[in-house]
C-alpha cells in the first residue's frame, strides 16, 4: 500500500469486515469468521411477520412464510463466497471502494430450499427471460435510491445447486448474513447472493438496476458498457506462517520444517493443482493437494513442506484449474478494482 486510506474507507472497512487468514486452517469458516459486505443498513427483520413473494411473470404468484420455506425438502451445500473486490488495496492506481486486502472470503455450509422447484411451482411464463432477486436493504448508490437487487438469467436460476437458504452451519442466518433468507448461488462472486430477500420476480426485459447495469462489470473507462463479473476466477491464498509482529503483521518464521497451508478455490472449474515459490515467484513447486469436506463448491484445501533456513523470503501461492485458468504475477486493473486474483505474496523472516 503506497499509500493511506481514507476516513470512508476506513468508515466501510469497519462495517465490513474480512477473514482473518489464519481462519483459512479451518475446513468450514465459523460463523463470525466469515467476511461481511453490507452495502447499506442490515436490515431488522420479525421473522412472524416476513414472506418471500415470488411474483411477476408467473402463472402462481407465491407467498411463502419461513415455516412454509423450513417444511420443504432441504438442501444443504458448502461454497466458498468471495466478493468481487476481494484484492482491491493491491491493485494500482488506487481504486476507491471497500478496501479489501485479500480476507473477503469463507466457506460456509448453507442449507435452506432449492430456487427451481419453486420457480417451476410459481410457472414461469414463456417470455420471462430474467429472474429478479430484491433485498430489504435500501439505500443509495451512484445517485440511485434503491433496493439491493440483482437478477439471473434463467438457465442459472434454474441450476439444481442454486437455493434460498436460512441457515448457515448449522444455525438460522444471522442478521448481517441476511436473516431470514438469503440467495446463494454457488461459484458466483458474492454480489450475486442477494440477503435479506422478499421478493422474486420474473421479468420479460433483463433487469437495468444499478448493481446490474453499472456495478460489477469489468470497465476500462467510464463511458464503456463492460462484462458483468460473474464466476469466481483461480484463486489460492496461504494461512500466514509462524506468528506476526503486532502492528506490521510481517511474519516470523523459525528455522526449520515449516508446513506451509491454505485454500484453493475457482467456480469455473475444479483446482487442478496448486504452486508454492519460496523465492519471490522465481521458481515454483507443486504443494499437495488435501482431500475436502464439502463437494464441489468447497474451497479445496492444499500444503507445501517448506524447510525454512535463516533469511527473508517472500513467499507465494497460486493455483490452476480444469479449465487451464492461471493466475497473474500482476493485479488486473479495472474500474471498479474487481476480480484481482494475482498471486498471493507472504514475505517472512526465518529467525534460528
Ligand atoms: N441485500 C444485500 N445482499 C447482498 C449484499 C448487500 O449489500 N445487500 N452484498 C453482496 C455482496 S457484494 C457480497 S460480497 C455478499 C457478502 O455476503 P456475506 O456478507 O454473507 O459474506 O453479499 C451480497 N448480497
Ligand atoms: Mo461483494
Amino acid at each position: 500500500m503506497s499509500e493511506g486510506i481514507s476516513v470512508e474507507e476506513l468508515q466501510l472497512a469497519a462495517r465490513n469486515h474480512g477473514m482473518p487468514l489464519e481462519a483459512l486452517r479451518f475446513d468450514v469458516t465459523p460463523v463470525g469468521l466469515h467476511y461481511l459486505l453490507i452495502h447499506y443498513d442490515i436490515p431488522v427483520v420479525d421473522p412472524e411477520t416476513w414472506t418471500l413473494e415470488i411474483d411477476g411473470l408467473v402463472e402462481k404468484p407465491l407467498s411463502l412464510s419461513l415455516e412454509d420455506l423450513r417444511s420443504r425438502p432441504s438442501l444443504e451445500v458448502v461454497s466458498t463466497m468471495e466478493c468481487a473486490g476481494n484484492g482491491r488495496v493491491h491493485i494500482e492506481p488506487r481504486v476507491v471502494s471497500q478496501p479489501w486486502l485479500l480476507e473477503a472470503v469463507g466457506n460456509a455450509r448453507w442449507k435452506g430450499v432449492a430456487l427451481a422447484p419453486l420457480l417451476e411451482e410459481a410457472g414461469l411464463r414463456d417470455d420471462a427471460v430474467e429472474v429478479l432477486f430484491e433485498g430489504l436493504d435500501r439505500g443509495v448508490e451512484g445517485g440511485e435510491e434503491q433496493f439491493y437487487a440483482r437478477s439471473l438469467s434463467l438457465s442459472e436460476a434454474r441450476r439444481d445447486d442454486v437455493l434460498l437458504a436460512y441457515e448457515v452451519n448449522d444455525v438460522p442466518l444471522p442478521p448481517q448474513h441476511g436473516f431470514p433468507l438469503r440467495l446463494l448461488v454457488p461459484g458466483w462472486y458474492g454480489m450475486t447472493s442477494v440477503k435479506w430477500l422478499a421478493r422474486i420476480t420474473a421479468l420479460d426485459t433483463p433487469f437495468d438496476g444499478y448493481y446490474q447495469r453499472r456495478s460489477y462489470r469489468l470497465r476500462q473507462q467510464e463511458d464503456e458498457v463492460g462484462e458483468p463479473v460473474s464466476w469466481i476466477q483461480v484463486r489460492a491464498l496461504m494461512a500466514p506462517p509462524g506468528i506476526p509482529e503486532y502492528l506490521s503483521r510481517a511474519r516470523i518464521v523459525s528455522a526449520g520444517e515449516c508446513m506451509l497451508e491454505g485454500r484453493a478455490w475457482s467456480g469455473e472449474a475444479e483446482i487442478d493443482g496448486v504452486e508454492v515459490s519460496v523465492d519471490g515467484g522465481q521458481t515454483w513447486a507443486g504443494a499437495e493437494l488435501v482431500q475436502r469436506s464439502g463437494g464441489r463448491w468447497a474451497w479445496r484445501g492444499w500444503r507445501f513442506a517448506w524447510n525454512a533456513e535463516p533469511g527473508e523470503y517472500e513467499l507465494c501461492c497460486r493455483a490452476r484449474d480444469d479449465a487451464g485458468n492461471v493466475q497473474p504475477l500482476e493485479p488486473p486493473w479495472n474500474l471498479g478494482g474487481y476480480v484481482n486474483n494475482a498471486v498471493h505474496r507472504v514475505s517472512v523472516t526465518v529467525v534460528e
